[in-house]
């Protein structure tokens, strides 16, 4: 086999560095396939590559002491209804009284755990290193490293197959190579290592399970060179020879996303890893690479995105160190690159039969990583998939989907357990273990308003797709159980006779209350979406009941003392305030109740309170404030923001920093820069909404619009040049662009005046419309 080209340019689909990586969260590169997550090190004596597995997770059913989803035996729903009469008269009540009667300490919660580090030390080569690259190509997903030591060369690649399941590598040396192979686990679990060793190569099986719950895990490594033999060593395998290696590492649990169990009775997870790895050894490097790529690049592929990047030989940390200095072109280059490392990211972190993204994707190297690594639902999970529908990679929201309706049936205790409610809900956090119960933390222990959010996603998805059986059959149960559960939880606020909701919690922020802000346009985007699904798919009674609630609810927008958008029902906002939530705009964004074109009064509302918190906060938070600012229509200010982003809150690795490492602001900012080039939140094609003046010149192919259309843009100076539109349904499209108001030539007959056409579009069409006048750049 060849060996793999090396490209010096492609700047904005390559990660590379001249040093191998020190630390783990900072300079490690990721690689994954949505189940299997490695982090590479890329080191010369050493390299370590950092495993990891979605479900490997301590706690949950089988820990020690027990386990019990974070709910009460008994039912809480007088106490919740009292506490939410109490607060009707617009009185406020501190969070840490209400954890103390309310909230729960986690019990077996768990964490998300490493699966263990494979460390492959080398020998016999000696001299100076030089030429060192290590880089990560987000072309082909594929981590490569090279260097030259005396007289000879090393190049190594590495990949994480979707197709196969399996970590691949390949290691190349000019000469004869010494390798001595080992995989570490923590000691949170039991381990045993077998190897085997035979004529084509070696196998090493490491299995065991967790201390906490008896979780059981294997790990099978083969090591398969094209000359030579493998030798076990203890519990290491060793090569020498003057040929490339190939490894294959697969892993697996015994774990099953299965309320209550959460376990594949009869699985043998070593096993499972030695299937999986002898089916990948069966088939050539080669194959195995063409597979990887066959199976990644139709996804990656989808999307392009030119800002005028110019080439620069400049490794990846030093881009950006230089970020902001004055260079536009390599500024330019910068923000590409990390557009499309969230695409990327998003497809190493999730695809379809594995557990979702978590806070950081699927990458972990701790016993007891930030937050359990696990699911925030007041914002991060919910961000996490912003991009999957606009960037083209809706496939990659199948294990949200698959979460949450496995949510359901413990969600639906959570319900009667805290409100004596039909339908399902959920509060802050949940874990791989179906934990739906609050916490005992009182600055965010409160906020039930989370399966409303997530059901948000699901319409999301039948609007960018039309897929009408997707609405019946997976949608409408999930939104439905949301709604019935807030139809029988508002309670009227006899201040002004809406619906609230009461207690009511703005995330992480301010007293308890009726009818915060977040709580009131939750619901309001719920009923909205469920008002619509009902009709399509003929549920009328519940959609009158809906339609009815609809009336009367409270939209929590309102217009404070200060000109800013209110948090809470009562005025109760510090103009001084720059808390990192900013959930009183949830209806500017992911929502769409704020549009600025026809209400310029809140528009204008939500922009003072953006300029009071400030544009400096933690990684997702500016990710946010992108959004928001593209929702505003404010290119130059969203652009400020992603600036604010690559030079305070990303890592060397461009990995997204609260910090520390979280991955939702890496998926945030990729959905928000496209935001800033279309939008389809108000039922029309927004061409440009946001363009800042920093992106004078560019083009983006293959984003999605809602109602199953794919959209090209080429833009210069003078505005839109070029508009492509795919259509995948027929039907009306409504388009927004500067475009139409000068002279253009397009195919087809379009409806309507000046910026704003309509035309009707066939299944499957293509069309293209393009700007009739040259444009002169002034
Ligand atoms: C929410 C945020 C925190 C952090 C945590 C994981 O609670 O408010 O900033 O991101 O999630």
């Amino acid at each position: 086999m060849a060996a793999a080209s090396l490209t010096w340019g492609a700047q904005s689909t390559l990660l590379w560095y001249d040093k191998p990586a020190a630390d783990w969260e900072k300079e490690a590169l990721p690689i994954g396939n949505g189940r299997m997550g490695a982090m590479v090190f890329g080191g010369v004596q050493a390299e370590r590559l950092q495993i990891s597995e979605k479900s490997l997770w301590t706690g949950g059913p089988g820990a020690e002491g027990g386990y019990d989803f974070g709910l009460p035996a008994e039912s809480q729903a007088a106490k919740v209804a009292q506490l939410g009469k109490q607060l009707l008269d617009g009185s406020t009540l501190e969070p840490e009284p209400l954890a103390r009667q309310l909230g729960r300490k986690m019990r077996n919660y768990g964490d998300y755990q490493s699966f263990g580090d494979l460390i492959i030390e080398t020998s016999g080569a000696e001299g100076e290193v030089g030429g060192y690259r290590r880089e990560l190509d987000l072309r082909t997903a594929t981590a490569r490293v090279r260097y030259r030591q005396g007289f000879t060369g090393f190049l190594r690649d590495y990949f994480v197959s979707y197709p196969d399941q399996a970590l691949v590598a390949r290691w190349f040396s000019t000469n004869a190579q010494k390798l001595r192979v080992r995989f570490a686990v923590p000691d949170n679990r039991t381990a045993e290592t077998r190897i085997e060793t035979g004529k084509t190569g070696a196998r090493m099986v490491v299995s065991g399970a967790l201390k906490s719950n008896g979780l059981k895990y294997g790990v099978a490594l083969l090591m398969i060179p094209q000359c030579g033999s493998v030798q076990a060593d203890g519990d290491a395998m060793t090569f020498d020879g003057d040929c490339a290696i190939v490894f294959v590492l697969t892993a697996r649990t015994n774990y099953r996303m299965h309320y209550p169990d959460y376990r594949d009775a009869g699985a043998d997870p070593a096993a499972m890893a030695v299937r999986d790895a002898n089916q990948a050894a069966a088939r050539q490097y080669s194959h195995l690479a063409r597979r990887h790529a066959d199976d990644y690049q139709p996804l990656f592929g989808r999307v392009k995105l030119d800002l005028g990047a110019s080439e620069t030989k400049l490794p990846t940390d030093r881009l950006r160190e230089r970020y902001g200095s004055g260079d536009a072109g390599t500024d330019r280059a910068l923000e590409q690159l990390y557009f499309n490392y969230g695409r990327y990211l998003l497809i190493a972190a999730s695809r379809p039969g594995a557990l979702p993204a978590n806070l950081q994707g699927v990458w972990n190297d701790k016993a007891t990583p930030p937050w359990n690594a696990d699911y925030h639902v007041n914002i991060n999970l919910q961000m996490n998939y912003w991009p999957a529908e606009v960037a083209n990679l809706a496939e990659t929201a199948d294990p949200l989907f698959d979460f949450v309706e496995h949510l359901v049936a413990p969600g639906k205790l959570a319900a009667q357990r805290y409100f004596g409610a039909p339908g399902w809900t959920l509060f802050l956090n949940t874990n791989a273990w179906g934990y739906v119960g609050p916490i005992d933390w009182p600055t965010a222990f409160w906020q039930p308003e989370a399966s409303a959010w997530l059901a948000r996603h699901f319409y999301q998805h039948y609007l960018f797709s039309r897929d009408a059986q997707f609405l019946k059959q997976r949608a409408w149960p999930v939104m439905k159980g949301a709604a019935e559960f807030w139809l029988a939880t508002l309670v009227t606020d006899p201040r002004d006779g809406t619906l609230v909701v009461s207690p009511s919690y703005s995330p992480e922020h301010g007293p308890f209350t009726a009818g915060a802000a977040m709580s009131q346009q939750i619901v309001a985007d719920l009923f909205t979406h469920c008002s619509e699904a009902a009709k399509l798919v003929g549920d009328k009674a519940l959609g009158k009941r809906i339609d009815d609630a609809l009336a009367k609810l409270d939209r929590g927008l309102r217009v404070g003392k200060w000109g800013q958008l209110q948090e809470w029902k009562v005025d109760l906002d510090d103009a001084k305030d720059d808390h990192r939530h900013v959930s009183q705009l949830f209806a500017l964004h992911p929502g769409h109740a704020i549009d600025p074109l026809k209400d310029a009064a809140l528009a204008t509302a939500a922009r003072a309170t953006l300029d009071a918190r400030g544009d400096a906060s933690t990684g997702w938070s500016r990710a946010w404030k992108i959004n928001f600012w593209a929702r505003l229509r404010d290119g130059d200010r969203a652009q400020k923001l992603l600036a604010g982003l690559l030079v305070d809150s990303t890592l060397p690795n461009l990995w997204d920093t609260h910090p520390p490492f979280q991955i939702d602001g890496n998926y945030g900012a990729t959905a928000g820069m496209i935001e800033m080039l279309l939008q389809s939140q108000a039922g029309v094609l927004d061409i440009l909404p946001a363009l800042p003046k920093d992106w004078p010149r560019g083009s983006v192919q293959g984003i999605r619009a809602r109602g199953d259309v794919t959209v090209g843009i080429d833009w210069d100076t003078c505005g839109v040049s070029a508009l492509t539109l795919d259509t995948g349904r027929s039907g009306p499209v409504h388009l927004r662009s500067a475009l139409f108001g000068g002279k253009f030539e397009g195919g087809v007959a379009l409806k309507g005046e000046g910026t704003q056409r309509t035309f009707s579009a066939s299944a499957r069409g293509h069309y293209e419309f393009k700007r009739a006048t040259p444009c002169a750049p002034g």
